[in-house]
């Protein structure tokens, strides 16, 4: 079985948010997630959930980047995807939620900021049922898109390999915070044995 993934594709991470954390481009990956989305058994989805007493935030984009002292809060960042907010919804052309076959909510806690979807801490010790899902759905295979492909997808497609997953990166279907850090999520992707493809048309050839 292949299941479609769509990381975090929520209007946070996208120019419709321009307070949040917005990611250039990060609003154009739909049809990509759709047409991906396509060529697989299954559709699931992860949303960063955060909540207003975060321990993370900071309240300037300057401020953020700065390494904190927690073992599950590694980085400051500004108010982003508060659950009921505008930034929490995912982008638009994407399928309402109730329409994916799994959904998982991360970064509820306010002292817990994960950026892989299959753990809800930095130790990845903490599943938060993904894995175990696809297993029991029979899913062998992955397909990954979403934002950012520099932080969320980089860190869930890894988990996933680990996992024993066959993966793909749809690059079309992500959006960086930043060209190095695409290249070096590119990088580490590729050593773990994921598969890096162009779009889905490119996928739907292998
Ligand atoms: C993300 C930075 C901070 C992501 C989440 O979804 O990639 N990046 N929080």
């Amino acid at each position: 079985m292949i299941a479609s993934f769509d990381v975090d594709a929520q209007r946070t991470f996208t120019p419709l948010c321009p307070g949040e954390l917005p990611v250039p481009g990060g609003d154009e990956i739909a049809d990509e997630l759709n047409a991906q989305a396509a060529l697989a058994d299954l559709r699931i989805a992860s949303k960063d959930a955060h909540n207003p007493n975060a321990k993370w935030v900071v309240a300037r984009h300057d401020q953020m980047l700065q390494p904190l002292d927690h073992p599950d809060s590694d980085l400051t960042w500004v108010r982003h995807a508060e659950a009921g907010s505008e930034g929490f919804e995912l982008i638009p052309g994407l399928p309402a939620p109730e329409h994916y076959d799994f959904l998982v909510y991360k970064g509820v806690e306010n002292h817990m900021h994960p950026y892989g979807a299959c753990y809800h801490d930095l130790k990845e010790r903490i599943s938060t049922g993904v894995i175990e899902w696809l297993r029991y759905r029979q899913v062998n295979t992955v397909l990954v898109g979403g934002l950012a492909l520099d932080f969320c997808v980089k860190t869930t497609a890894l988990q996933l390999a680990k996992a024993g997953f066959k993966v793909y990166l749809n690059l079309a279907a992500c959006r960086a915070i930043s060209d190095d850090g695409a290249i070096e999520a590119c990088r580490a992707m590729v050593e773990a044995g994921i598969r890096l493809v162009d779009n889905a048309g490119e996928l739907a050839l292998q």
